[in-house]
């Protein structure tokens, strides 16, 4: 019984997924989820993006357990934040993004960046309806969370290692990173990104150009 409550959670999740990615599609606007472990530096990359691509309508939907903070730091960055609390749960799902999509003007919208909460286990469970989504993982964290993680670092379309401005200074064995997450999910584009130098931040404002540029061309 608990095993078929749990599959109704999923398909009916599944089912407003798929709704929203419908009305992402119908309005040519680009989703994006970001995940990954609290403090992997989410925000951080969500505020490098919007202050780059300024070129770019860009919306952004925060899920948190608590606070506003990050909606605050998104706002100042420059782009239109929605903060959603979950009060306790440990993952974003995909009706309450409708409901922030209603309350939201995404009128001429290009993209839409979700920042899920913190936790590199339950989101991966609860898609959103996002084009992409992309696992923000850092140094500090240690080269193996691929290994340990894997359903995460399998079921997306991209990896983001940020903070990499402190490899000089903790033993981070990149090539083993990257070859546990090509083992796993061998599709993945992959980033390497500092929200402290700048660096690789380009080259993700790329992709995401590139990826809402092919949406709305078909
Ligand atoms: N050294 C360094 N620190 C970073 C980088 N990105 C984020 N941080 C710091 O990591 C901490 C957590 O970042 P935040 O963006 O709030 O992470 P989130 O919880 O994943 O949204 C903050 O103190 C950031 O200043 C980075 O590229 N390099
Ligand atoms: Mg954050």
């Amino acid at each position: 019984m608990k095993i078929e409550l749990m599959t109704n959670i999923l398909g009916d999740n599944d089912a407003a997924a798929q709704a929203n990615q419908e009305f992402f599609d119908a309005h040519g606007i680009l989703a994006v989820d970001f995940m990954g472990s609290p403090g992997s530096g989410k925000t951080s990359v969500l505020e490098q993006v919007v202050r780059s691509l300024d070129d770019v309508t860009i919306k952004v939907i925060e899920g948190d357990v608590a606070t506003a903070n990050d909606a605050r730091r998104i706002e100042e960055a420059g782009a239109e934040a929605f903060q959603i609390n979950t009060g306790g749960m440990c993952h974003l799902n995909a009706p309450m993004i409708t409901r922030a999509v209603e309350r939201i003007s995404l009128a001429a919208t290009d993209l839409l960046l979700i920042e899920n909460v913190g936790n590199l286990v339950c989101p991966a469970a609860f898609k959103l309806g996002a084009h992409f989504r992309l696992v923000v993982s850092s140094v500090p964290e240690g080269d193996d969370k691929p290994e340990k993680y894997p359903v995460a670092f399998r079921d997306c379309d991209g990896v983001i290692l940020n903070k990499i401005d402190l490899l000089p200074h903790l033993s981070f064995d990149v090539e083993r990173f990257w070859d546990l997450c090509g083992q796993l999910q061998p599709q993945a584009v992959q980033f390497s990104t500092s929200c402290v130098t700048g660096e690789g931040i380009a080259q993700l404002c790329q992709w995401l150009r590139e990826r809402h540029s092919k949406l709305v061309s078909g």
